[in-house]
């Protein structure tokens, strides 16, 4: 961490500004040989109005605002230049830095700084990495809940009760005559084990709305040709984004498009009607149909309720395997009561693509299959990070080891060694403990200017 590194924090492109960020001990020294003024003894937290330059010649009009160690984003000393947009002036600047002693910074080393000066822990890492490629609202109010260190004092809470058994149970050992200090009994280890279980268990149930706010849900409408899925795509969308005819085979190709369900992206795909054809073009859209539903959390199976449910519908209703599958029947404008036998099993309704309160209808349904409205209860406190959800199951084994120590009766120094192992996971989760190529490695994955 010696080097001083660079890097264009904003998405290079035709905009008024863009940002370079300088972190590390030559930071002012640097910017000062390239500046119009002398910064080399300005206050912290202050903005200069110059000119990049190199020799005599003036390459950009800018901003420098100078961030001295130890109140920065990286706890080192920080200058930011904003340049004029586009490539040009960004790209000349960031030259003139390299070649003026500064080091082009990897992915994610500003925040990788940040994190080894002690500045954030690891959850608030992964939640800014996770709210700059948020896409909903719902998304951004999860990923503050990890900047905000929510996540980080839910996880410290249950740290800190196997820390005080660690160190009861120490005394203990080391210390038998030592009268005033607590007698860590088994039941004792159970009692918090069993607390932190149940705390962990809470938040790997939850971790499900995390992952679905995170990634959003997946809609395909799948069915025969011309029973209107096309039309339902475009009601939901609320646009004409697929043809839609009465001929059979309208759709080709998967038609995308995405809306937003109590705050949750949904991205919903057309597909074209499923039957046997000849035509080389439409076979090829009908595999790509059954392919969709493959990647699919809901399938929208949609029967024409003026034909009803026919051979060829079942014939694809049995493709359809281990999905969750909402039937709808369409066209209700045509035949109002339609209901089949065979089809109450499944999650239905009736529709039509023409009235607009049956599409709402449609919308609350997908909304109570997901249970939907419920995710904005807990005010977005969710685990969604795949490395923490991993070490948080990795936590509920360990519990499982303690508690059959205990019942087979082992020892407490030796129940002692899988308590510490719960100290260890939890820890890892915050970044307390882990080993420097598994940091390297997280951070590697966060994007440059980072
Ligand atoms: N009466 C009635 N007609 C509908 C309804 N929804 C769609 N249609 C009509 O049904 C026909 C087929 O609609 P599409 O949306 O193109 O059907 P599709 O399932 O996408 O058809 P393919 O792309 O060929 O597989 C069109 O003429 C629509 O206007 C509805 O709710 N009621
Ligand atoms: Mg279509």
């Amino acid at each position: 961490m010696e080097d001083t590194i660079a890097a264009v924090a904003t998405l290079v492109g035709e905009s008024s500004i863009n940002v370079i960020r300088l972190s590390g001990k030559e930071s002012i020294n640097i910017a000062n040989k390239i500046f119009s003024k002398d910064i080399s003894n300005v206050k912290s937290h202050t903005v200069h109005y110059g000119f990049i330059m190199e020799n005599n010649e003036k390459i950009d009009e800018v901003l420098l605002t100078v961030f001295l160690s130890p109140k920065t984003f990286t706890r080192e000393d920080v200058v930011e230049i904003s340049t004029h947009g586009g490539s040009t002036s960004v790209n000349k600047v960031m030259e003139l830095l390299l070649s003026n002693g500064a080091r082009l910074a990897e992915p994610g080393e500003f925040l990788k700084r940040a994190f080894l000066n002690g500045r954030i822990d690891l959850t608030q890492a992964e939640a800014v990495s996770d709210l700059i490629s948020s896409q909903s609202e719902s998304s951004r109010k999860m990923a503050i809940r990890g900047i905000d260190k929510t996540i980080y004092n839910i996880i410290n809470e249950l740290k800190e009760k196997v820390l005080s058994l660690i160190a009861n149970i120490e005394v203990n050992i080391d210390y038998p005559e030592y009268e005033d200090a607590v007698v860590v009994t088994k039941e004792m280890i159970k009692e918090n084990t069993e607390y932190i279980n149940n705390k962990i268990n809470k938040l790997l149930k939850n971790s499900k709305k995390g992952l679905l706010v995170k990634n959003g849900l997946k809609i395909v409408i799948v069915g025969k040709p011309n029973v209107g899925k096309s039309s339902i795509l475009n009601s939901l969308l609320n646009e004409e984004k697929a043809i839609v005819t009465d001929v059979k085979g309208t759709t080709r190709d998967i038609v995308e498009g995405n809306l937003l369900i109590e705050g949750i992206k949904i991205d919903i795909l057309d597909t074209a009607g499923i039957r046997k054809t000849e035509d080389i073009v439409e076979s090829i859209g009908v595999s790509r149909s059954v392919n969709a539903i493959n990647d699919a959390d809901l399938v929208l199976f949609v029967i024409d309720s003026s034909d009803g449910f026919t051979d060829e519908d079942e014939e694809i209703l049995n493709k359809i395997n281990n999905k969750e599958v909402l039937v709808i029947y369409n066209k209700s404008d045509l035949n109002e009561n339609y209901s089949e036998e065979k089809l109450t099993k499944y999650n239905h309704l009736n529709i039509s693509t023409f009235d607009s309160k049956k599409i709402d209808k449609l919308k609350e349904k997908i909304s109570d299959i997901f249970d939907l409205s419920s995710i904005a209860e807990s005010n977005y406190t969710y685990i969604s990070n795949a490395r923490q959800i991993a070490l948080l199951n990795n936590c509920v084994d360990i519990i499982k080891e303690i508690n059959s120590a205990i019942e087979n009766n082992l020892e407490i120094d030796m129940i002692e060694i899988d308590v510490k192992r719960l100290w260890e996971k939890l820890s890892e989760i915050t970044g307390d403990v882990g080993s420097d190529d598994l940091i390297n490695e997280i951070f590697s994955k966060f994007c440059l200017g980072k």
